[in-house]
């Protein structure tokens, strides 16, 4: 599985205590600074383990490796905090190889699993090489709870600003909290302490699919963490800046692959959440933190307007996907999307012929402030999506495809309802969207068992409830 350039690295690193991993793709301009910090974090923090920082590239062609190994020298570190490093540190970047003709950041992150399982290491710290809030003390964060407290998965807790991070809220949070009981706040956050025996659980863990190769693999560590019963806590970092993105442009494929792999997980799983009712806190490590996150500006109109487009494209997949009830509601919200999208669009028009310009982010979504997508509605596309990916795993790409429309439907809500609050108050959406997948997990757990034993003829499928019968 190792390329021979990477076997050849091992053998010459040895033994490490302690790793540092670092994906990357295209990612010259920012990485250099995730590097240093990790290279003091190490040194301040952990000066008697033996480090490693290994960033694991695609091969960028901006020079994101260059940048890894010519960032400032190790003395560096000794003018900064003026204390000389016990032990020697190691830097390397390396190009990895495809995991089953897949590349991605998944594919990145398994060669830093087998490279931190081969030398050994007792704490593998991975980071994001796009992070401009990573301080020293993130690597004791991270890694401290393993070392020191006996944990395997450190998650962590960020604040973010109210649009940042919308898979997480809409999808990733609510459905692990309600579906494993435990309350993981971010779930897919792409910063994680590891234990070197969870590192080897995931090497031999099943169910690698295309999608963990890429994004699909921040989901997959932490549902195979808590599906394997290892020991987790979450980690106060502070803000998580980064380059940032907006759902509605930058995240389709992405949307695709967390969900595609939480849904196999889900049904994966199934035996380790029928029983779960409820949730509970899980500890977190830190210090607290108030830090205010920069801005993110999401375009209301095109999320709502590719809402309305999804259901003229593909109504006879969302037929397929959803339970009747929740289909022909998630259609009439649609319609009125694509309506009130329209009216702002023609009146904007009207005014920029006037001279008076087009209407910008917040103007937009107080123009759209009509539009709802309610909690209840989505917890049931959520959980109707689980029931379709068990009946038709083969459907379950299309599926995710065409939830996308629909995703983009409900965060548009989201933004217009939380428009006029601050971040902190934001969460408290985030936290009533969590306890409605609780409340109606019933609802998931009679739709499965309705269909079992799984039928052999999918038209023969017990007919799904209704939503009026639904609690919520
Ligand atoms: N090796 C490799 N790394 C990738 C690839 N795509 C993304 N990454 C890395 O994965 C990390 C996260 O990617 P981002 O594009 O920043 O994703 P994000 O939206 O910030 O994800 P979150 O921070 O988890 O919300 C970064 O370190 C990227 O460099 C890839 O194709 N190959
Ligand atoms: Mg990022």
């Amino acid at each position: 599985m190792l390329t021979p350039a990477i076997r050849d690295e091992i053998a010459r690193l040895g033994r490490a205590d302690i790793m540092v991993g670092i994906p990357s793709f295209r990612n010259a301009a920012t990485i250099g600074f995730v590097v240093r910090a990790a290279q003091a974090g190490l040194v301040q923090y952990f000066p008697d383990l033996r480090p490693v920082v290994v960033n694991s590239d695609a091969g960028s062609p901006d020079g994101t490796g260059r940048v890894v190994v010519e960032t400032e020298p190790p003395e560096y570190v000794e003018r900064i905090l003026l204390v000389r490093p016990t032990n020697k540190l190691s830097r390397v970047s390396l190009t990895y190889p495809e995991v089953e003709g897949s590349g991605g950041k998944g594919a990145a992150l398994r060669t830093i699993f087998e490279i931190a399982a081969a030398l050994e290491v007792q704490a593998l710290v991975v980071v994001d090489s796009d992070l401009r809030s990573i301080l020293p003390e993130w690597i004791e964060l991270l890694a401290g709870p393993i070392l020191k407290g006996g944990y395997d998965f450190v998650a962590p807790l960020y604040s973010r600003h109210k649009h940042d991070g919308t898979i997480t809220n809409t999808v990733t949070y609510p459905l692990t909290r309600a579906l494993y009981g435990r309350r993981i706040r971010q779930p897919i956050g792409g910063d994680f302490g590891v234990s070197g025996d969870l590192v080897k659980a995931y090497l031999e863990a099943p169910g690698w699919t295309p999608d963990v190769s890429k994004f699909g693999i921040d989901i997959w560590m932490t549902t195979t963490a808590l599906a394997g019963g290892f020991a987790i806590c979450q980690t106060r970092l502070g803000a998580k800046v980064h380059d940032p993105k907006d759902p509605g442009a930058d995240l389709g494929p992405m949307f695709r692959q967390v969900v595609g792999t939480i849904l196999r997980l889900a049904v994966a799983n199934a035996d380790r959440w029928r029983e779960v009712r409820g949730s509970r806190e899980i500890p977190a490590y830190g210090f607290e933190r108030h830090a205010d996150p920069p801005p993110l500006d999401i375009d209301v109109v095109r999320l709502l307007s590719e809402f309305h487009a999804g259901s003229l494209t593909m109504p006879a997949a969302w037929r397929t996907m959803l339970a009747p009830a929740t289909a022909s509601d998630v259609e009439g919200r649609a319609a009125e999307a694509g309506a009130i999208a329209a009216s702002i669009l023609d009146r904007e028009g009207r005014e920029d012929r006037a001279g008076e310009g087009l209407l910008r982010g917040d103007a937009r979504t107080a123009a759209a402030a009509a539009f709802s997508f309610p909690d209840e509605l989505w917890t049931r596309v959520i959980y109707d999506l689980i029931v379709a990916a068990r009946r038709d795993p083969e459907a379950i790409d299309r599926n995710v495809a065409a939830l996308v429309p629909i995703y983009f439907g409900r965060v548009a809500s989201f933004v217009i309802e939380n428009r006029d609050l601050t971040t902190v108050r934001a969460e408290d959406q985030v936290e009533r969207q969590a306890r409605d997948f609780e409340h109606q997990k019933s609802y998931l757990v009679r739709r499965w068992s309705d269909e079992e034993p799984a039928p052999a003829d999918p038209s023969s499928a017990a007919t799904p409830r209704t939503g009026a019968e639904m609690p919520g």
